[in-house]
């Protein structure tokens, strides 16, 4: 009786768990698991250029889709892999990352095997991966199979962290179990516990009745968390302003009547930091404080002020509630609060209405930035995602207005340049068919994982790519210049005739003024079956305004003196 191997049940689940595609590159150890996994036609095996743009796209992928996967082979893939599998734990994304293992008899056997270091020790790729991932385990027997997949993505999902399962190369296709049903094997529910939530809404809701001057603010959490909803809906009883950080940009509508903007200390939207300074109860949903979000630790939130409502736990400033999910507070602090829209009424008295942004108006001068955002802005619809890099492009993408429906991407905590041109692939790989992207790329960044354009091209992916050439890391050039800040220019634009080869539908145009970037807009709407990268040319100095600012405060705290203790 033909029965279940350990691969075929790999792809039940990963099927089960609502992928359909992951992310691979293939390797001797790991040719029987990738046939394996073909067995399950529901899950389309995706090739990616190498390992790193693979971990990049599966991540990406999970922001769009909920979870994502990536397989590769022993160490020479899996340490390529180790960078995005560490994003997305960074990111809060669920990726499931399989590597292959070495034949369960080799080390009995004491041999020496490629692909290793050359040591009689094979465990020290997975001891890596257990820094970078919430569960790990190694497949060495395959009845062990069933509960160690069940548990890693099990744990993935509900942790919102990244899990790495090691299959031994002869294992692959051993019988194993065949996979209960989904619902039975893996409880991903997270649930407060019920004396804490009412302890911690009870608290927070009086600190907030009390409050003459209450303001929200959401942060990156609240997505990992699926809270997005119930913080709309706290917003919307309290009737105070709300505004978002930097990395939760498009979680609360911009559209919405309360949105005063993104909060990130000096480098906030006009109006927003002082009515944030202003107001005297914060409830900060889902917020990550670094140094990179405070702008330097110079846009820290005064801690009396602030209830600081995390996954896992609330923290106020007279205890802290462990044991709180945060979408069942928010839910439960929105049935306790009363409306206060004092700071909301405030804002609106800093702020007048302004005439909305205006473009250059020189159709033949030199392309700048301000002409460049302008004419991206304007390109998005309630359709679009915006994905934008690590670099000039974070600070350029915060002022962005996001019509309702538009999303936003950002990968602000791990901040790998490079991710965004295979977080592109992947993304659009997950995406509704009726939905498009819009990616904005240094040329610094995009020089790190260029090749992955060409899968675009091959899966005939319809992303727009913005690519900056302001020849070099200027992010880099605000925080410290020096020489090592400037770049080989590139013919980018050219590229993608080398990587359409004999029949790929990418287009490559140009612009170095804002007519030829208005043409090139108008044509890449024309264009399909295939990617359009516009490289948008522009002077190195022509930096954002912000970016002078944030550069600054972030060399400064990176360059403070050791304190002697
Ligand atoms: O628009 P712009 O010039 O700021 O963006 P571009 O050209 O993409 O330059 C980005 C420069 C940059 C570097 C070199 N941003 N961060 N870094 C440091 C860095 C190095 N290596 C990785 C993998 N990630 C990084 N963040």
């Amino acid at each position: 009786m033909p029965g279940f191997t350990v691969g075929n049940y790999l792809a039940v689940r990963l099927q089960q768990i609502g992928l359909k595609h992951y992310f691979m590159v293939p390797g001797d150890y790991n040719l029987r698991l990738l046939d394996e996994l073909l067995w399950n036609k529901e899950v389309e095996q995706i090739g990616c250029c190498n390992e790193l743009n693979a971990s990049y796209a599966a991540e990406a992928y999970a922001r769009v889709h909920g979870c994502g996967a990536v397989i590769t082979t022993f160490n020479v893939g899996a340490f390529s892999a180790l960078n995005g599998v560490a994003g997305a734990y960074a990111e809060s994304l669920p990726v499931i990352f399989v590597s292959s293992g070495y034949n369960t008899n080799d080390d009995a056997e004491n041999h020496l095997l490629h692909h290793t270091i050359g040591t009689h020790d094979h465990s020290y790729q997975y001891e890596m991966f257990k820094y970078v991932t919430c569960a790990a385990v190694r497949i060495l027997h395959a009845s062990n199979a069933p509960s160690m997949i069940d548990h890693a993505i099990s744990t993935a999902l509900r942790e919102r962290k990244p899990a790495y399962i090691e299959i031994a190369c002869n294992l692959s296709d051993a019988l194993c179990p065949e996979p209960v049903p989904f619902e039975m094997a893996l409880p991903v529910n997270n649930h407060s516990n019920s004396a804490a939530l009412t302890a911690a809404v009870d608290r927070a809701s009086t600190l907030l009745n009390d409050a003459a001057r209450p303001i929200l603010l959401a942060g990156v959490h609240l997505r990992s968390s699926g809270a997005i909803d119930a913080f709309r809906q706290l917003a919307e009883k309290l009737g105070c302003a709300v505004a978002v950080m930097p990395n939760a940009k498009g979680f609360f509508p911009e559209d919405h009547p309360q949105y005063i903007g993104t909060y990130w200390g000096p480098v906030s939207s006009p109006g927003c930091q002082p009515v944030l300074d202003w107001a005297d109860a914060i409830l900060a949903a889902g917020p990550l404080f670094t140094d990179y979000t405070t702008s330097g630790w110079t846009g820290m939130l005064p801690l009396e002020h602030l209830i600081d409502a995390q996954p896992r736990h609330v923290r106020l400033p007279e205890a802290e509630h462990t044991s709180v999910a945060l979408e069942e507070f928010l839910s439960a602090l929105a049935k306790k609060v009363r409306r206060n829209d004092t700071t909301l009424a405030e804002y609106h008295r800093i702020m007048p209405a302004g005439p909305a942004r205006t473009p250059d108006g020189d159709r033949a001068g030199r392309l700048t930035r301000a002409e460049l955002w302008h004419q991206i802005e304007q390109d998005l619809d309630a359709k679009t995602t915006l994905l934008v890099e690590t670099g000039d492009s974070w600070l350029n993408g915060m002022p962005v207005h996001l019509p309702d429906g538009a999303r936003f991407e950002i990968e602000m905590q791990w901040g790998s340049i490079g991710w965004a041109v295979p977080a592109s692939f992947g993304y659009a790989m997950g995406l509704e068919p009726d939905r498009r992207l819009v990616s904005v790329i240094g040329d610094g960044s995009f020089q790190l994982t260029a090749q992955e354009v060409a899968n675009m091209i091959r899966y005939g992916q319809e992303t727009i790519i913005f690519l900056v050439n302001n020849r070099g890391y200027v992010v880099e050039s605000e925080i410290h210049d020096g020489p090592y800040n400037y770049i080989k220019n590139w013919d980018y634009a050219d590229l993608i005739s080398a990587f359409n080869a004999d029949d790929g539908r990418g287009l490559g145009l140009r612009a170095s003024t804002a007519g030829e970037l208005a043409e090139a807009i108008s044509k890449a709407h024309q264009h399909s079956g295939g990617p359009v990268l516009i490289e948008c040319q522009i002077a190195h100095d022509d930096c954002s305004p912000q970016l002078l600012k944030w550069g600054s405060d972030v060399e400064r705290a990176n360059a403070r003196p050791p304190v002697e203790v």
